[in-house]
């Protein structure tokens, strides 16, 4: 199922005139709209009348947040603010938040995408599809909201938060779809075992999943323990919120909705374009986007375009789920290691919980990483014996998978509870304090 099949399933060169043709459009409108591309742009001798082929997106300059900082609250629109019907905040967790607006226009179009995401994912206007995104100025819930309506599915908007009534709201009102961050759908499933709810009573059938990095192996918990078809979502809130890229149900990376946004993939390092299938910094171009439109905007996200078709009709190209964030990975002793790869070592240890992160100190000049984690209730240990073997298992197990050492230490149940619009904080550098 496809919920615009037009574009979805669009043949490639058609696709491609179509990009760029919106794209020469948004380049006029920011030249005139946008003081930083009008200067950009006249700095580079661009004229948005000569852009006759996509090959020549590589003159075009990026857009870094730190611009988009410099110009807070309203130095990116492109049109009066009395065309700009909602506003947006991007979470700022590397700095000051970016405002982000949009027309009626682009909330139509946004409704549209999440939609596609969520029939993509196997959602259809039968479903109850409970949102356990923050509704506010974070992106995810309203995103889904107006994805969730166009469908025509029933939505419990729960919002993030308040997790055992989470449970009674999916027994109760019969939840079929659950929309959330990975990492709080292993909380709720948690959550559930603690109040001895069983999943396969419940009535979830499918499950949607963004907003942070996960793994193959929190997938497969997931659709375990919620027991439910688990999909990968993707989006990013200066370039709109979720609604970019999605999973269809071959789960198997995520397409780009790429009659809307242009992506590329670059070397973070040298900002040169790499080949399809090589790993680099995603970037994005919105093709349609009114109010807040973006040239070459650097997501600071990981990630590879995957070759060859895909089975279920789309053309769209698909991405490979994100491996992290540029700055988000940890260089330990000379070894590079994102999050997500420890994610998946612990959650394959019996005993383990969502619920962890990496300490990172500076001792006597060397780098000491500890993983604090939180053990699941039935799995306390009556001694202290049980305590040190399962520690010294899951240091040995995180050594020989990861290729560095970390120290292991267990925190108090509910030290490290999810944050309140779901997403988890895995690292945190205390190298600058010592
Ligand atoms: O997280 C938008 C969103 C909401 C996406 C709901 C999906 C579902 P921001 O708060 O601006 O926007 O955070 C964007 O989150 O640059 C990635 O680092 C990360 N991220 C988003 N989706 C994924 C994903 C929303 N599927 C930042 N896998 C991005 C890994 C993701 N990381």
């Amino acid at each position: 199922m496809m919920w615009e099949p037009k574009y979805e399933s669009m043949d490639r060169a058609q696709l491609a005139q179509l990009q760029l043709e919106r794209l020469q459009s948004t380049l006029t409108r920011v030249a005139r709209n946008v003081p930083y591309y009008r200067k950009t742009f006249g700095q580079l001798g661009i004229d948005p009348d000569d852009f006759r082929s996509l090959d020549d997106l590589a003159r075009l300059p990026f857009t870094t947040k730190s611009v988009l900082r410099d110009a807070y609250p309203y130095g990116f629109f492109a049109v009066p603010l009395r065309e700009v019907v909602r506003l947006h905040a991007s979470s700022g967790t590397t700095g000051k938040a970016t405002v982000v607006g949009y027309t009626a226009g682009d909330l139509k179009k946004w409704g549209a995408l999440t939609a596609r995401v969520l029939t993509a994912g196997g959602v259809t206007r039968e479903d109850v599809v409970q949102i356990a995104f923050n509704f506010g100025l974070f992106t995810g819930g309203f995103g889904f909201l107006q994805g969730a309506e166009a469908l025509g599915a029933a939505l419990v908007p729960a919002s993030s938060g308040n997790t055992r009534r989470q449970v009674a709201i999916m027994q109760d009102f019969k939840t079929s779809v659950l929309v959330c961050t990975p990492s709080y759908a292993l909380y709720l499933a948690q959550t559930m075992e603690e109040m001895d709810v069983n999943a396969n009573a419940l009535s979830l059938r499918h499950g949607l999943f963004g907003a942070e990095c996960w793994s193959e192996t929190a997938r497969a918990q997931i659709e375990d323990r919620l027991k439910l078809t688990a999909t990968d979502n993707y989006g990013i809130s200066e370039v709109m919120g979720p609604g970019v890229a999605g999973e269809c149900l071959e789960k198997n990376g995520l397409h780009l909705n790429e009659d809307h946004f242009l992506a590329e993939v670059i070397d973070p390092a040298t900002g040169e374009p790499v080949p399809d299938g090589e790993v680099g910094e995603l970037v994005i171009t919105t093709l349609t986007k009114e109010a807040f439109p973006l040239i070459r905007f650097r997501t600071g996200d990981l990630t590879r375009i995957l070759p060859g078709p895909c089975p279920c009709g789309r053309t769209l190209k698909r991405m490979e789920r994100v491996r992290g964030r540029v700055d988000d990975m940890l260089i330990i002793r000379g070894v590079n290691v994102f999050p997500s790869q420890i994610e998946a070592v612990l959650l394959a240890i019996e005993g383990t919980t969502p619920q962890w992160r990496v300490v990172l100190e500076r001792e006597r000049g060397l780098d000491k990483a500890t993983v604090e984690l939180e053990v699941a209730e039935k799995f306390v240990f009556d001694r202290i014996a049980d305590q040190q073997k399962f520690l010294e298992s899951a240091r040995k197990r995180l050594a020989s998978e990861l290729g560095v050492g970390f120290e292991v230490r267990m925190t108090e149940p509910g030290a490290l509870a999810p944050s309140e619009d779901g997403k988890t904080k895995r690292v945190l550098d205390k190298r600058g304090e010592t």
